[in-house]
Protein backbone atom coordinates (compact mmCIF):
# COMPACT_ATOMS: atom_id res chain seq x y z
CA UNK A 1 0.00 0.00 0.00
CA UNK A 2 3.09 2.00 0.66
CA UNK A 3 4.54 1.57 -2.40
CA UNK A 4 1.25 1.82 -4.16
CA UNK A 5 0.63 5.64 -1.54
CA UNK A 6 4.12 6.86 -3.88
CA UNK A 7 3.72 5.65 -7.34
CA UNK A 8 0.57 7.62 -7.31
CA UNK A 9 2.38 10.54 -5.87
CA UNK A 10 4.92 9.78 -8.40
CA UNK A 11 2.30 10.04 -11.07
CA UNK A 12 0.63 12.88 -10.00
CA UNK A 13 4.06 14.79 -9.75
CA UNK A 14 5.00 13.54 -12.98
CA UNK A 15 1.47 14.98 -14.68
CA UNK A 16 2.03 18.57 -12.70
CA UNK A 17 5.23 18.90 -14.76
CA UNK A 18 3.76 17.58 -18.39
CA UNK A 19 0.85 19.95 -17.64
CA UNK A 20 2.97 23.25 -17.24
CA UNK A 21 2.24 26.00 -19.65
CA UNK A 22 4.13 29.05 -20.48
CA UNK A 23 3.95 32.47 -22.06
CA UNK A 24 6.45 34.41 -24.68
CA UNK A 25 9.01 35.79 -22.03
CA UNK A 26 10.82 37.98 -24.70
CA UNK A 27 11.39 39.11 -28.48
CA UNK A 28 14.51 39.52 -29.43
CA UNK A 29 14.71 42.04 -33.33
CA UNK A 30 18.03 42.09 -34.89
CA UNK A 31 19.86 41.52 -31.64
CA UNK A 32 17.74 44.06 -29.58
CA UNK A 33 15.80 42.12 -26.93
CA UNK A 34 12.06 43.73 -25.83
CA UNK A 35 10.91 42.29 -21.88
CA UNK A 36 6.74 40.68 -21.83
CA UNK A 37 5.54 41.32 -18.96
CA UNK A 38 4.71 38.02 -16.70
CA UNK A 39 1.40 36.82 -17.12
CA UNK A 40 -0.76 38.48 -14.82
CA UNK A 41 1.76 40.59 -12.76
CA UNK A 42 1.56 44.68 -13.14
CA UNK A 43 1.90 45.67 -16.61
CA UNK A 44 5.50 47.90 -17.42
CA UNK A 45 5.48 49.37 -21.01
CA UNK A 46 6.56 46.41 -23.48
CA UNK A 47 6.05 45.64 -27.07
CA UNK A 48 4.41 42.04 -25.75
CA UNK A 49 0.69 41.89 -25.35
CA UNK A 50 0.27 40.99 -21.93
CA UNK A 51 -1.76 37.86 -21.29
CA UNK A 52 -3.50 37.19 -18.23
CA UNK A 53 -2.25 33.55 -17.53
CA UNK A 54 0.29 31.18 -18.15
CA UNK A 55 -2.38 28.72 -19.32
CA UNK A 56 -3.31 27.59 -22.79
CA UNK A 57 -6.08 28.82 -25.23
CA UNK A 58 -8.33 26.23 -25.47
CA UNK A 59 -10.91 25.48 -28.12
CA UNK A 60 -10.19 26.58 -31.97
CA UNK A 61 -13.24 28.94 -31.52
CA UNK A 62 -11.98 30.46 -28.37
CA UNK A 63 -11.82 34.69 -29.08
CA UNK A 64 -8.65 34.28 -27.25
CA UNK A 65 -7.07 32.49 -30.07
CA UNK A 66 -6.44 35.82 -31.48
CA UNK A 67 -3.74 37.35 -29.01
CA UNK A 68 -4.05 34.59 -26.04
CA UNK A 69 -5.32 34.66 -22.70
CA UNK A 70 -7.45 38.36 -22.44
CA UNK A 71 -4.48 40.02 -23.89
CA UNK A 72 -4.05 43.66 -23.20
CA UNK A 73 -2.86 46.64 -25.54
CA UNK A 74 1.04 47.03 -24.90
CA UNK A 75 2.12 50.56 -24.14
CA UNK A 76 5.63 50.32 -26.48
CA UNK A 77 5.99 49.52 -30.44
CA UNK A 78 9.32 48.04 -31.79
CA UNK A 79 11.31 48.77 -34.85
CA UNK A 80 11.76 46.55 -37.23
CA UNK A 81 12.94 46.38 -40.70
CA UNK A 82 12.09 43.99 -43.59
CA UNK A 83 14.94 40.64 -43.47
CA UNK A 84 15.30 41.38 -39.77
CA UNK A 85 15.98 38.19 -37.65
CA UNK A 86 13.17 37.42 -35.14
CA UNK A 87 13.78 35.44 -31.80
CA UNK A 88 10.85 34.29 -29.30
CA UNK A 89 11.62 33.51 -26.34
CA UNK A 90 9.38 31.76 -24.41
CA UNK A 91 9.44 30.68 -20.76
CA UNK A 92 7.39 28.68 -18.50
CA UNK A 93 5.17 30.19 -15.56
CA UNK A 94 8.27 29.96 -12.77
CA UNK A 95 10.72 31.29 -15.83
CA UNK A 96 11.73 27.63 -16.38
CA UNK A 97 12.29 26.87 -19.39
CA UNK A 98 9.47 26.07 -21.79
CA UNK A 99 7.81 22.71 -20.88
CA UNK A 100 6.20 21.19 -23.82
CA UNK A 101 8.15 19.60 -27.12
CA UNK A 102 5.44 18.46 -29.18
CA UNK A 103 3.76 20.57 -31.96
CA UNK A 104 4.69 22.98 -34.92
CA UNK A 105 4.94 26.76 -34.28
CA UNK A 106 3.30 29.33 -36.95
CA UNK A 107 4.35 33.34 -36.75
CA UNK A 108 0.84 35.48 -38.19
CA UNK A 109 0.99 39.17 -38.99
CA UNK A 110 -1.47 41.59 -39.46
CA UNK A 111 -1.44 44.96 -40.35
CA UNK A 112 -2.55 47.57 -37.40
CA UNK A 113 -3.38 50.22 -40.16
CA UNK A 114 -2.33 53.75 -40.48
CA UNK A 115 -1.57 54.15 -36.60
CA UNK A 116 0.45 52.77 -34.46
CA UNK A 117 -0.64 48.89 -33.12
CA UNK A 118 -0.75 50.36 -29.23
CA UNK A 119 -4.65 50.91 -29.09
CA UNK A 120 -5.32 48.34 -32.21
CA UNK A 121 -7.91 45.74 -31.55
CA UNK A 122 -7.19 42.97 -33.62
CA UNK A 123 -10.20 40.82 -32.98
CA UNK A 124 -11.71 40.86 -36.42
CA UNK A 125 -8.51 41.48 -38.09
CA UNK A 126 -7.18 39.85 -41.38
CA UNK A 127 -3.95 37.65 -40.94
CA UNK A 128 -1.01 36.40 -43.52
CA UNK A 129 1.13 33.67 -41.93
CA UNK A 130 4.63 33.91 -42.82
CA UNK A 131 6.16 30.92 -41.41
CA UNK A 132 5.75 27.57 -39.64
CA UNK A 133 8.13 24.63 -38.53
CA UNK A 134 6.78 21.13 -37.60
CA UNK A 135 9.50 18.85 -37.47
CA UNK A 136 12.79 19.70 -37.79
CA UNK A 137 13.17 16.31 -40.08
CA UNK A 138 10.83 13.59 -41.37
CA UNK A 139 11.14 11.74 -38.21
CA UNK A 140 13.28 13.99 -35.93
CA UNK A 141 12.30 16.05 -33.17
CA UNK A 142 9.57 18.75 -33.61
CA UNK A 143 11.38 22.56 -33.61
CA UNK A 144 9.35 23.22 -30.51
CA UNK A 145 11.88 20.86 -28.53
CA UNK A 146 14.98 23.27 -29.32
CA UNK A 147 12.38 25.67 -27.55
CA UNK A 148 12.13 23.08 -24.32
CA UNK A 149 15.78 23.35 -24.05
CA UNK A 150 15.91 27.29 -23.66
CA UNK A 151 16.50 28.16 -27.40
CA UNK A 152 14.89 30.78 -28.80
CA UNK A 153 12.56 30.12 -31.76
CA UNK A 154 13.94 32.15 -34.83
CA UNK A 155 11.73 33.81 -37.30
CA UNK A 156 12.90 36.10 -40.24
CA UNK A 157 10.45 39.09 -40.96
CA UNK A 158 9.83 38.55 -44.68
CA UNK A 159 12.64 40.69 -47.48
CA UNK A 160 9.97 42.73 -48.98
CA UNK A 161 7.30 43.23 -46.73
CA UNK A 162 5.70 46.71 -46.87
CA UNK A 163 6.68 48.84 -44.05
CA UNK A 164 3.76 50.29 -41.96
CA UNK A 165 2.24 48.81 -38.49
CA UNK A 166 1.79 45.44 -37.32
CA UNK A 167 0.80 42.86 -34.88
CA UNK A 168 2.99 39.58 -35.75
CA UNK A 169 1.61 36.68 -33.53
CA UNK A 170 3.61 34.07 -32.98
CA UNK A 171 2.57 30.63 -31.53
CA UNK A 172 3.28 27.06 -30.44
CA UNK A 173 0.92 24.48 -30.46
CA UNK A 174 1.16 22.22 -27.87
CA UNK A 175 -0.18 19.12 -29.09
CA UNK A 176 1.00 16.58 -26.32
CA UNK A 177 -2.46 16.13 -25.80
CA UNK A 178 -3.97 16.46 -29.83
CA UNK A 179 -4.63 12.66 -29.93
CA UNK A 180 -7.98 13.46 -28.35
CA UNK A 181 -10.29 16.21 -30.17
CA UNK A 182 -9.83 19.44 -28.01
CA UNK A 183 -6.68 18.21 -26.49
CA UNK A 184 -4.64 20.80 -28.09
CA UNK A 185 -2.79 23.35 -26.58
CA UNK A 186 -2.99 27.07 -28.36
CA UNK A 187 -0.31 29.45 -27.33
CA UNK A 188 -0.50 32.53 -29.49
CA UNK A 189 1.54 36.16 -29.05
CA UNK A 190 1.36 39.09 -30.24
CA UNK A 191 4.00 41.86 -30.58
CA UNK A 192 3.63 45.84 -31.95
CA UNK A 193 6.08 46.78 -34.48
CA UNK A 194 6.43 49.36 -36.73
CA UNK A 195 8.12 48.16 -40.19
CA UNK A 196 10.32 50.84 -42.02
CA UNK A 197 11.98 50.57 -45.24
CA UNK A 198 10.36 51.01 -49.01
CA UNK A 199 9.58 47.75 -49.81
CA UNK A 200 6.15 46.66 -51.64
CA UNK A 201 5.32 43.31 -50.61
CA UNK A 202 2.24 41.63 -48.71
CA UNK A 203 -0.60 39.40 -49.10
CA UNK A 204 -3.11 38.48 -51.52
CA UNK A 205 -6.83 38.99 -50.26
CA UNK A 206 -6.95 34.69 -50.47
CA UNK A 207 -4.53 34.63 -48.39
CA UNK A 208 -5.44 36.52 -45.49
CA UNK A 209 -7.57 34.83 -42.40
CA UNK A 210 -9.34 35.71 -39.01
CA UNK A 211 -7.83 34.29 -36.10
CA UNK A 212 -10.19 32.38 -34.37
CA UNK A 213 -11.68 31.81 -37.65
CA UNK A 214 -8.61 29.72 -39.53
CA UNK A 215 -8.54 26.47 -37.24
CA UNK A 216 -10.84 23.98 -36.66
CA UNK A 217 -10.70 21.34 -33.65
CA UNK A 218 -10.61 18.57 -35.98
CA UNK A 219 -8.20 19.86 -38.40
CA UNK A 220 -5.86 17.38 -39.10
CA UNK A 221 -3.00 19.26 -37.42
CA UNK A 222 -5.08 20.27 -34.29
CA UNK A 223 -6.80 16.67 -33.83
CA UNK A 224 -3.82 14.46 -34.26
CA UNK A 225 -3.79 10.43 -33.74
CA UNK A 226 -0.46 10.18 -34.69
CA UNK A 227 1.50 13.27 -33.41
CA UNK A 228 3.70 10.82 -31.85
CA UNK A 229 4.43 8.77 -34.59
CA UNK A 230 7.83 10.82 -35.87
CA UNK A 231 7.26 9.06 -39.08
CA UNK A 232 3.93 10.69 -39.90
CA UNK A 233 3.51 13.42 -41.92
CA UNK A 234 2.31 16.60 -40.06
CA UNK A 235 -0.52 19.17 -41.56
CA UNK A 236 -0.25 22.25 -40.81
CA UNK A 237 -3.33 24.31 -39.71
CA UNK A 238 -4.76 27.50 -41.09
CA UNK A 239 -3.63 29.50 -44.59
CA UNK A 240 -0.64 28.34 -46.51
CA UNK A 241 2.21 31.36 -46.44
CA UNK A 242 1.80 33.96 -48.26
CA UNK A 243 3.25 33.70 -51.51
CA UNK A 244 5.48 36.77 -51.06
CA UNK A 245 6.81 35.30 -47.75
CA UNK A 246 8.16 32.71 -49.94
CA UNK A 247 4.91 30.75 -49.95
CA UNK A 248 4.61 26.37 -48.80
CA UNK A 249 7.96 25.68 -50.84
CA UNK A 250 7.67 21.75 -50.95
CA UNK A 251 9.74 19.74 -49.45
CA UNK A 252 11.13 19.91 -45.69
CA UNK A 253 12.79 22.00 -44.32
CA UNK A 254 15.43 22.52 -41.54
CA UNK A 255 18.08 24.43 -40.78
CA UNK A 256 19.69 23.02 -36.96
CA UNK A 257 17.97 20.30 -35.14
CA UNK A 258 16.56 20.19 -31.65
CA UNK A 259 20.17 20.64 -29.87
CA UNK A 260 20.85 24.14 -31.91
CA UNK A 261 17.93 26.85 -32.47
CA UNK A 262 14.36 26.22 -33.15
CA UNK A 263 14.73 28.39 -37.05
CA UNK A 264 14.12 27.01 -40.31
CA UNK A 265 15.57 29.27 -42.60
CA UNK A 266 12.75 28.11 -45.53
CA UNK A 267 9.47 28.49 -43.95
CA UNK A 268 7.86 24.70 -44.38
CA UNK A 269 8.46 21.63 -42.38
CA UNK A 270 6.99 18.22 -43.43
CA UNK A 271 4.15 20.14 -44.68
CA UNK A 272 0.98 17.80 -45.53
CA UNK A 273 -0.77 20.63 -47.52
CA UNK A 274 1.01 23.01 -49.84
CA UNK A 275 -2.16 25.24 -50.57
CA UNK A 276 -2.74 27.57 -53.53
CA UNK A 277 0.09 28.63 -55.26
CA UNK A 278 0.34 30.75 -57.83
CA UNK A 279 -0.45 34.65 -57.89
CA UNK A 280 1.01 37.07 -56.27
CA UNK A 281 0.24 40.02 -57.50
CA UNK A 282 1.20 42.48 -54.31
CA UNK A 283 -0.06 45.13 -52.54
CA UNK A 284 1.25 48.84 -52.21
CA UNK A 285 1.08 49.70 -48.49
CA UNK A 286 -2.02 51.41 -48.88
CA UNK A 287 -4.08 48.90 -50.61
CA UNK A 288 -2.63 46.64 -48.06
CA UNK A 289 -3.77 48.33 -44.97
CA UNK A 290 -7.31 48.86 -46.54
CA UNK A 291 -7.28 45.21 -47.46
CA UNK A 292 -6.37 43.81 -44.08
CA UNK A 293 -8.89 46.10 -42.18
CA UNK A 294 -11.97 45.49 -44.17
CA UNK A 295 -14.38 43.24 -43.13
CA UNK A 296 -14.47 39.41 -44.16
CA UNK A 297 -18.11 38.54 -45.71
CA UNK A 298 -19.63 35.79 -43.97
CU1 LIG B 1 1.07 23.47 -21.08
Amino acid sequence: MKYFLSILILISFTFTFVSAHGYLAQLIIDGKAYSGNVPGAQATPSVIRQVSDISPVKGASNPDLNCGLSAQFAADVADANPGDALAFDWRGGDNQNWPHNTGPMLTYMTSCGSSSCTTYNSSSSKWFKIQQVARVSSGGPWAQAAVMEGFPANVTLPSTLAPGNYLIRHEILGLQGAVSVGGAEFYPACSQIKVGGSQTGGPTEDELVLLPGAYSDTDPGIYDPNVYDPSASYTFPGPPIAAFAGGDASGTSVSGDASGSASASTPTATSGSSGSSGSSSSLNPQSLSKLLNEDIPS
